[in-house]
């Protein structure tokens, strides 16, 4: 059975739990700090890990949630904690568990400019603290044709908007991650344009499937995922969810995104998951879950790729009259 999705408005009230602050690490990270400075180089301490890995709490349950009880697995903790796309940390999928343990997450800044009534730094927790946490089991699919099922935990990206209050001209939302070579290793090779680039047409990232994602099982958001921020957005390849944001810009034209800029014949702005039009170098109809069961072959057999990864419902209408091959 698939993921039942669901419309804004059937988040489930009776479920809204107080919202409580956002839990301190910072001394942990302090002494790790420290413990760099000292040594050069450093792994985190496994205290500190453990604790950089706090659960949240006044967490809202959604209808999003019903795919834990119609039949898709989630894909375990580990699973997705450990095989990442994060070039920042490094190309192969098991860099960025190794080498973001490190990255400084708190405190955090976000520059918001552009076309926007409320300019300014904002401090990550002043983005975040006036907002219901809410939990959204959603579907994440990556361009590379692997997928998986995750309890993200975030703010709706519109209810964040709304209060930085965007002008008339405001067409776009432009995202970049951080770059900062002392922290990320990946950075030193121009494998990509850093920053790293992404960017949303206005009525995308005010859809209420966009979530800002500061968490995952319940759980603050592991480096290695893209903490303290990231995008999540269910319906696109998985490169449009930029990760570790420290800039929000509003703009009247189309923004520039990394993956465009480095091969703009496989990747598109809009980059909608799309069964029906193939990579140049691979198809797109199908995708392997991470973790999934294995057949008596010992391998994890791939499965239908849907339409807009089964969140048409949601998102078509943004689309109607778009020719999707061109605007791909
Ligand atoms: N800053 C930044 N964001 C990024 C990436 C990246 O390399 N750098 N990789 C993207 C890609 S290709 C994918 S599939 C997802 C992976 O997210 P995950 O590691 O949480 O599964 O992050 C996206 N966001
Ligand atoms: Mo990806």
């Amino acid at each position: 059975m698939l993921i039942r999705t669901a419309k804004a408005s059937d988040i489930l009230s009776s479920e809204i739990t107080p919202h409580s602050v956002f839990l301190r690490r910072r001394q942990c990270l302090r002494a790790a700090a420290f413990t760099f400075a000292a040594i050069g180089i450093g792994p985190y301490s496994l205290a500190c890990r453990a604790e950089a890995e706090q659960k949240l709490s006044g967490i809202v349950k959604t209808k999003w949630n019903e795919a834990r009880l119609s039949g898709e697995e989630l894909t375990s903790y580990d699973d997705v904690t450990s095989y990442n796309n994060f070039y920042e940390f490094g190309t192969s999928k098991s860099d960025p568990k190794r080498n973001a343990g490190g990255l400084q997450t708190k405190p955090w800044s976000v520059v918001v400019d552009g076309h926007v009534e409320n300019p300014g730094t904002y401090d990550f927790e002043d983005i975040i603290k006036r907002h219901k946490l809410e939990e959204r089991v959603y579907r994440f699919r990556c361009v590379e044709a692997w997928s998986m099922v995750v309890p993200w935990i975030g703010v709706p990206l519109a209810n964040i908007i709304r209060r930085m209050g965007p002008t008339g001209n405001a067409k776009y939302v432009a995202f970049e991650t951080l770059v900062d070579e002392s922290q990320m290793p990946g950075v030193r090779q121009k494998v990509l344009d850093w920053p790293y680039r992404e960017g949303l047409r206005m009525d995308e990232a005010m859809n209420p499937l966009t979530l800002m994602a500061v968490g995952l099982y319940g759980k603050e958001m592991p480096n290695q995922n893209g903490a303290p921020l990231r995008l999540i957005v269910p319906w696109k390849y998985g490169f449009k969810s930029i990760k570790s944001i420290v800039r929000i810009t509003f703009v009247d034209k189309q923004p520039m995104t990394s993956w465009n800029m480095s091969s703009g014949r496989e990747y598109g702005f809009y980059s909608n998951v799309n069964p029906s039009v193939d990579h140049p170098r691979w198809s797109q109809a199908k995708e392997r879950r991470l973790g999934g069961s294995t057949n008596v072959f010992g391998f994890i057999p791939k499965q239908p790729t849907l339409m807009f990864n089964g969140y048409k419902e949601e998102v078509a209408g943004m689309y109607a009259g778009m020719d999707l091959r061109e605007f791909y």
